[in-house]
């Protein structure tokens, strides 16, 4: 009896054992690369796993500057203010592809590559977007006068060389990313965002669905498979949406997006606070839903309020509009250092800053320590 029993249990532990090792095969199956290494494989899952408990917050530029100060070892205006690191830390690499030693926003990249080890080794996220500068123009990602740039830089395009010039440039940034034992380190890389918008070279009135779709396939494609990089997963993320037709109406397909998100800002009077509580219910709905049905992970990529004009936005505006959902993080945009209104995080003194304090201790909302304790990578 004794014996028998024993073996049942056994016999349990095996078979739970191997449907868990099943499951982990097969989730990480849907994985865009399918040769990730092990730590950026683990982080889908991860993610993945911890978008049904909580939702760790993330701040652009979070370690590289704030509101009130710029490059200085440690800072970060959510610790100032709530008292730790965001769980998810955003990076911009626009002008990268040009071969420059700082970005758009004055982040040196030596800066960057070392902080973004800094932020992985606290057990946190880096994702990393890309305001692509206009290849066909030679000017920003905003010049979107022309309807061409797209077609240009795909195969057999007049660009097409040179942009794959661009691409290297990046290729070699994620290789660079290292930890202290030389192991490569994940990053999301999100990129060609906010393309439901008109307002970037890649944008909805600036190409063609299949264009957009052939653009970022096209992007994954060489990185991946050319340049060997298998330490990224991929991001798609769009501007506002109507519902989940207008979602997919750019979707470059299943195969090529591990993350699904949108980006949207609240401004300041009544009726349009009114109006960004419509527009994050119709995208945090559509994007969780579609994340579940399709194997993806479910983020608010982007979202915020601009000098924080909005009262108590933390507390009675953003929080009970992304809490009923299972996404895996949010991320608000970044203290400009030069730009005084453009910022997201109040500093400790500021009058909101009590509601953000408040908005971080909420139990389902995930900070850096909390995050540590997930071990994301493993
Ligand atoms: C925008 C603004 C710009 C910035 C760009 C890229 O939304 O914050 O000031 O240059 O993002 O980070």
């Amino acid at each position: 009896m004794r014996i028998s029993r024993f073996f049942m249990v056994l016999s349990m532990a095996l078979i739970q054992g191997s449907s868990f090792l099943w499951a982990q095969q097969t989730e990480s199956l849907s994985v865009v690369d399918k040769q990730a290494t092990p730590a950026t494989k683990a982080l889908f899952l991860n993610m993945k796993r911890s978008s049904q408990k909580g939702i760790m917050f993330g701040h652009q530029d979070a370690v590289a500057y704030g509101r009130t100060w710029h490059n200085e070892k440690g800072r970060s205006d959510v610790k100032e203010t709530a008292g730790d690191y965001p769980a998810v830390v955003g990076w911009e690499i626009g002008d990268l592809e040009l071969g420059a030693e700082h970005n758009l926003d004055s982040v040196y990249f030596k800066d960057m590559k070392r902080l973004i080890r800094e932020v992985y080794e606290r057990g946190s996220i880096n994702t990393i977007s890309w305001h692509a500068n206009n290849i066909a123009t030679d000017s920003s990602a905003w010049d979107c006068k022309q309807d061409t740039v797209v077609r240009s830089v795909l195969v057999g395009g007049v660009n097409h060389q040179r942009f794959l010039v661009y691409l290297d440039r990046l290729a070699e940034f994620f290789h660079s990313l290292k930890d202290k034992d030389g192991n490569a380190i994940p990053v999301i890389f999100r990129m060609y965002h906010e393309h439901t918008g008109a307002w970037f070279w890649w944008g909805a009135k600036q190409c063609t669905p299949d264009e957009y779709n052939e653009l970022f396939r096209m992007t994954v494609h060489y990185l991946r498979d050319v340049k060997n990089v298998h330490n990224l997963l991929y991001a798609f993320s769009t501007a506002e949406i109507t519902d989940k037709a207008h979602f997919l109406s750019r979707y470059p397909g299943n195969d090529w997006v591990d993350l699904v998100g949108f980006d949207t800002y609240c401004h300041e009077t009544p009726q349009q606070v009114e109006q960004y509580k419509q527009i994050m219910k119709i995208g945090l709905g559509v994007v969780s839903q579609f994340a579940a049905e399709n194997n993806k992970i479910a983020i608010m990529a982007e979202t915020g309020q601009e000098g924080i004009k909005v009262k108590n936005y933390y507390t009675k505006v953003l929080l009970p509009l992304i809490k009923p959902y299972k996404i895996s993080y949010l991320l608000l945009w970044r203290n400009a250092f030069n730009i005084k209104k453009h910022y997201y995080i109040p500093y400790p003194a500021h009058p909101e800053a009590k509601d953000f304090i408040q908005f971080t201790k909420n139990k389902s909302i995930i900070l850096s320590k909390k995050a540590a304790k997930i071990g994301l990578y493993k």
